[in-house]
């Protein structure tokens, strides 16, 4: 759904340039300086970046889920790690509040994220809970006015520079099934809260991950995502339909990216005589790009609208995320493949993006986790 297109397209050209002006001759820098600029950070926060999909009363720019994918669209013309520095402000950091947070917990702490103030993180995954998310073992017991949380959350994305995290642990410890689990604010002051070495990873430098160690920590019960127990793991879920969609714009974005660089390689780079994108072996690769891309792109304006109109749209996220991350791994090493030589050496920053991509059919649930949502909603339609 589109509110008012015409201040849309201007938040849209505003994105766009910022992307080519701000971001894109920086990607090199971010890569090896693993590390966002601070005048960069303020530039987004300064552009609204932070709150895209907080609603305005928190004031956030209160963007649809059309909008917001859109947006995502432009903003993954870039390297990920510069989404990822307020991407979990506006999916799977925030979310959780905005779905089901307190009028108190909405108040206390949207503001602060719309601005960027704070940065919001997403702690669910374990050192033996990923994809079986519900068998996680992080426990909070029930201590007078607080809980008393214990337990490692693992690869949590934006952790160093998390001011508040929205946690799931166990507060039933009888209870082994999504049921026993709740969600926290759980503040990063927080006495007993610690945060292990960042993680080296394979690509996406300048995003970062890391261990979240809660020893005894004290949260006040107040915390509890919408004050009742029990319901975290259905939050978590909730978020994560949301985020995969997020996610699936984000992959296009890139993919759109690489076929441009792509594109416009085959016309310059001449071999036996001519550009290489004469030769149809060259013209199919990109052919196959280009096809996919529309396709992924088309899904994740469907089911954003879809999203947008009240429908559950879990499944079809779930196919979006399948599709979008599955079809940016294979542009990505087409986008390879038509550089030649170019595309393997980092100065051209093909690779880059080739090893970046990977991240994306495995965060956010794998595509197996996607293959499996599916193919339960629909088994479940059925009965
Ligand atoms: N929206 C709302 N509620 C949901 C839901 C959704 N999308 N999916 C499940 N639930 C609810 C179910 O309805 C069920 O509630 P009831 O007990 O009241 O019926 C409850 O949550 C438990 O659901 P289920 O039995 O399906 O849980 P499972 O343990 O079988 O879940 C999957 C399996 C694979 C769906 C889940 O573990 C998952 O998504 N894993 C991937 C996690 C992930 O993406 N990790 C990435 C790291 S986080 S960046």
């Amino acid at each position: 759904m589109i509110r008012d297109q015409e201040i849309l397209s201007q938040l849209l050209d505003t994105i766009s340039r910022f992307v080519r002006e701000r971001l894109v001759p920086n990607e090199e820098r971010i890569a090896e300086e693993d590390c966002i600029p601070a005048e960069i950070v303020a530039e987004m926060k300064e552009l609204g970046l932070f709150g895209l999909s907080i609603p305005e009363e928190y004031g956030g720019l209160g963007l649809t889920m059309e909008e917001e994918v859109l947006c995502a669209f432009e903003i993954g013309q870039t390297s990920p790690a510069f989404r990822s520095i307020f991407g979990t402000n506006n999916g799977i950091g925030s979310q959780g509040i905005i779905m089901d947070g307190t009028p108190e917990q909405k108040a206390h702490y949207l503001p602060k994220l719309a601005t960027g103030e704070m940065i919001a993180s997403f702690a669910l995954t374990e050192p033996n809970a990923g994809s079986d998310a519900a068998s996680l073992r992080t426990s909070a017991r029930r201590d007078g006015d607080h809980y008393v949380i214990n337990g490692t959350k693992r690869f949590i994305t934006n952790a160093p520079e998390a001011s508040i995290f929205t946690l799931m642990a166990r507060t039933n410890p009888d209870d082994k099934s999504a049921s026993g689990i709740s969600a926290f604010i759980v503040e990063k002051d927080s006495p007993g809260l610690s945060l292990g070495k960042i993680d080296k990873k394979m690509g996406q430098k300048g995003a970062h991950t890391c261990d979240v160690i809660f020893e005894d920590c004290r949260v006040p019960a107040a915390n509890i995502i919408g004050g009742i127990e029990g319901m975290g793991f259905k939050t978590a879920m909730k978020v994560l339909d949301r985020g995969r969609l997020h996610i699936s714009a984000t992959c296009v974005g890139v993919s759109e990216r690489l076929i441009r660089d792509s594109v416009r390689y085959a016309a310059e780079r001449i071999q036996f005589g001519k550009p290489i994108g004469e030769f149809q072996l060259i013209q199919a690769m990109l052919a196959d790009s280009k096809m996919e891309a529309y396709a992924a792109r088309c899904m994740v304006l469907d089911a954003a609208r879809r999203k947008d109109l009240g429908e559950n749209i879990s499944t079809e996220a779930a196919c979006c995320k399948m599709f979008a991350s599955e079809a940016v791994g294979r542009i990505a090493d087409r986008a390879v493949q038509v550089h030649g030589g170019a595309g393997y050496i980092t100065d051209y920053g093909i690779e880059r993006f080739y090893r970046d991509v990977r991240l994306f059919r495995i965060y956010e649930g794998t595509t197996q986790i996607q293959q499996l949502v599916i193919a339960r909603n629909m088994l479940r339609e059925i009965a």
